[in-house]
């Protein structure tokens, strides 16, 4: 087999959290050697008998906080400090929002190494220490607290593996999304299927007409006035 696309190496503390990366269109890109996956358990890398990962957070509050050494000793052993360098990526509600821009700029990378925190974040010092030799991004999927990086992991993955060649077949193609480049930023028009009449709904005649015309302005009619109603922030920019 040819060398993957893109190698993804994902830290947590409940790996098997990760499982549906084996799943679906990820898990197909696996398969078919596009995309290489590894999970490791962030346990692997402390050294006393409770496995401990966390530690009450100086200066005091509630919760605890991710200890830095078994992070460095993740990193150095999946990066060593004078090998190729992944790019470091930490789902955390402070981090830039994950749009389809920046997953695109993701996806053009070589190497992807997540770190999943858990509990009230990961010691600062962790990626101060990473960005000396690899570049770091934090990523925030929205404005909300989730309980750990697992879930957001997931979510940036699917979001950008959709990206690679060959990952989507062409018919469903990532080309025409509303967020792809070029596109017009719009909610999409709702969309419909066989039967034309189901259970006293009808599809909009518009769209048995075979008027192509007529078809794309309806659909832009429907996406502007859905973006309007849900997402006016998208119609500002
Ligand atoms: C996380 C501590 C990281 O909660 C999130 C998140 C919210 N929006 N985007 C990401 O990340 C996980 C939880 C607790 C650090």
């Amino acid at each position: 087999m040819t060398a993957p696309l893109l190698a993804l190496d994902v830290v947590t503390i409940f790996p098997e959290y990760l499982a549906p990366l084996s799943q679906s269109l990820v898990g197909k890109a696996i398969e078919r050697g596009i995309i290489a996956a590894r999970v490791h358990d962030l346990r692997a890398w402390t050294d006393d008998i409770h496995r401990t990962v966390d530690d009450s957070p100086y200066g005091g509050g509630p919760g605890m906080v991710m200890r830095a050494e078994p992070w460095a000793r993740a990193l150095d052993g999946l990066a060593p400090p004078e090998g190729p360098q992944p790019c470091l990526v930490i789902p955390s509600p402070a981090g830039r929002p994950l749009t389809q821009a920046l997953a695109a700029e993701l996806a053009a990378r070589p190497w992807l190494l997540f770190a999943c925190g858990r509990y009230e974040g990961i010691d600062a010092r962790v990626i101060d220490y990473a960005a000396a030799r690899m570049e770091v991004v934090e990523i925030s999927l929205g404005d909300y607290v989730l309980c750990g990086g697992e879930v957001a992991v997931l979510v940036i993955v699917e979001a950008l593996a959709r990206l690679l060649p060959g990952v989507l077949g062409n018919s469903e193609s990532a080309a025409n999304d509303s967020f792809a480049d070029g596109a017009d930023g719009l909610l999409e028009a709702p969309a419909y299927t066989r039967p034309a009449t189901w259970r006293g709904l009808d599809v909009p005649a518009v769209l048995l007409s075979g008027d192509h015309g007529a078809i794309e302005r309806w659909r832009k009619e429907q996406s502007t006035a859905r973006t309007r109603a849900i997402r006016p922030d998208l119609l500002d920019s």
